[in-house]
């Protein structure tokens, strides 16, 4: 049967392995189309038509017919569609949608800037570093503590908060991250990837376009 999903985005990309990460986890096969952003795919027309903001991931429900992004909202988008990782009452669905704002607002970009720079995607100066690195550390600890005690962010089971900070967490150490002085979100770390469908980032996402 044919893939439900189309997935478009690039293997180096957080929001894109958070997006692929849910369908895995809720074992949805999906298509997958690759955005070269050097060479500048995602500003095309044909690709800002379906993605307004000329980023990836960009999702494709055949079912519905819709085109989303935005990794957050389409976690969401996801869970209503396949009733998965939703967290079990409302609060819990609020908890978990506090958690991904709290993430792209305190987490993401300290780590991802840091991954980017070590990998020499990015170019940022000494200081803007240190503070990137002085900042994920602090959002770090707030996950740790958080995770004392707890098996999973929100409530008593795996949601897309824990899919979404997951799918930053996992590039911290090519930040230069040292993680194991975290031993909450260590444990939690494993715990994420003894998941059944788990794959890590360079596993789960192709280099090139593949159908599912
Ligand atoms: N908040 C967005 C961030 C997406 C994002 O930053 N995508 C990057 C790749 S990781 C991108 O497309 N960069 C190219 C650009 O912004 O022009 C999301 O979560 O989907």
């Amino acid at each position: 049967m044919a893939a439900r999903f189309t997935l478009h985005g690039i293997w180096l990309s957080g929001p894109t392995y958070k997006v692929g990460l849910m369908l895995a986890l809720a074992g949805e096969r999906f298509n997958y189309e690759h955005v070269n952003l050097r060479a500048g795919e995602h500003k095309q027309p044909g690709f800002l038509a379906k993605q307004r903001y000329g980023q990836v991931p960009l999702l494709e429900d055949s079912k519905t017919g819709l085109q989303l992004c935005q990794s957050a909202s389409i976690l969401e988008y996801l869970v209503e569609q396949l009733g998965k990782f939703g967290g079990g009452s409302a609060q819990e669905k609020i908890q978990a949608r506090e958690w991904m704002f709290w993430d792209f607002d305190r987490l993401a970009m300290h780590v991802y800037r840091m991954r980017g720079q070590r990998l020499g995607i990015r170019s940022i100066s000494q200081p803007i570093a240190e503070m990137h690195f002085a900042e994920g550390h602090v959002a770090l600890k707030v996950l740790d503590d958080q995770l004392k005690g707890r098996e999973w962010l929100v409530g008593k089971d795996l949601t897309i908060a824990d899919i979404d900070i997951y799918g930053v967490v996992a590039y911290a150490p090519a930040g230069g991250f040292n993680l194991a002085q975290y031993a909450n979100l260590s444990a939690w770390i494993a715990r994420m990837e003894a998941q059944p469908g788990f794959k890590p980032n360079d596993q789960l996402l192709p280099k090139a376009s593949q159908a599912a």
